[in-house]
């Protein structure tokens, strides 16, 4: 897909979910790539650097789009031609959504192990790194229940049920205040991540915080599936992360609602790394205290280039 279709997916939501639009970007800027039929490098280089603000600009608050960006930009600028530049693009491109998927399978392989006959599963909006556990975990021919949760506004929780019914996974839908009621219920709960911080606390669907914090009440576990692409190196430097707050109709839908009222719609909030058990990465289980050193040595070059 071109530029500005993968923009428009992305704010409109057509795409979505941490992994999936970092590998859209990363394809969008390898279509633009491939498509350019210019030879003359500032022109090139200026149209590049365009495309890559649009596509940070869908999702501004996104550190995975960031690093699937920016892994595909990587030593671009010290291309001499148009054509060097060109392949460079599309090999970095491809290898970011290759890893990308296999970090996805890797870590559904390593989380299934937590996954026993018997067990009772949470899972809240619509994570492609958790449901790659749970889908790991039944084909291998566990038996075992899953709750998920809708996940209001968007309802990602509908995605979520039916991919995992598809599979034929013991599935049952709850409303969001659901949570803490089936709780007791629950032996084990896997969410999907956004943004991960250097000090180990997990940014991800508003309401995660709430699993977290009922999880740690009842005594069970609570794991978090993340590629270590949603690892924040900004935040090393002490930034904040940045919650992104959307459109307010997407709260009311319609209903007739009275002009003096306001309306506050965060779309992620974050759960310190205290309510976290391990963090499922594919360079393994890990605690919410290592990720400073995971950051350091994987994503050391696009720090430095920040
Ligand atoms: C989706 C969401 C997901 C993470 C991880 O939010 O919070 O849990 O993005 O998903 P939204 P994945 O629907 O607002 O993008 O594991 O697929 O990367």
């Amino acid at each position: 897909m071109d530029v500005d279709t993968t923009v428009s997916a992305i704010v409109s939501m057509e795409i979505r979910g941490a992994g999936k639009i970092a590998r859209a970007g990363a394809s969008a800027l390898s279509y633009f790539a491939e498509n350019y039929s210019g030879t003359d490098l500032a022109p090139f280089m200026k149209e590049l650097n365009d495309a890559r603000d649009k596509i940070l600009g869908s999702r501004p608050t996104a550190v995975s789009l960031w690093n699937g960006v920016h892994s595909t930009l990587k030593d671009v600028d010290t291309c001499a031609s148009v054509e060097e530049a060109k392949e460079l693009i599309i090999s970095n491109a491809e290898r970011f959504n290759k890893e990308s998927l296999g970090a996805v399978k890797l870590i559904g392989e390593m989380g299934a192990k937590r996954i026993q006959d018997g067990d009772v599963i949470l899972t809240h909006c619509n994570s492609s790194a958790a449901l790659s556990v749970i889908k790991t975990a039944h084909a291998q021919g566990k038996k075992f229940r899953v709750y998920a949760t809708e996940s209001r506004p968007w309802r990602q929780g509908i995605l979520t049920v039916n991919e995992l019914a598809k599979e034929g996974i013991d599935i049952t839908l709850i409303i969001d205040s659901a949570v803490r009621s089936v709780m007791k219920h629950v032996t084990k709960v896997f969410v999907g991540a956004d943004t991960i911080t250097s000090h180990g606390s997990l940014i991800n669907k508003i309401g995660t915080s709430q699993l977290a914090l009922a999880a740690n009440e009842a005594r069970v576990q609570f794991y978090v599936c993340s590629e270590t692409y949603k690892f924040s190196p900004m935040t090393l430097y002490g930034d904040m992360v940045t919650i992104e707050e959307r459109d307010q109709d997407e709260v009311v839908m319609g209903a007739d609602i009275d002009g003096r009222v306001k309306i506050f719609n965060p779309v992620f909030d974050s759960t310190p790394g205290k309510y976290i058990d391990a963090i499922i990465t594919e360079v393994g289980l890990i605690s919410p205290g290592s990720v400073y050193n995971i950051m350091v040595s994987k994503l050391g070059n696009v720090i430095l280039q920040n």
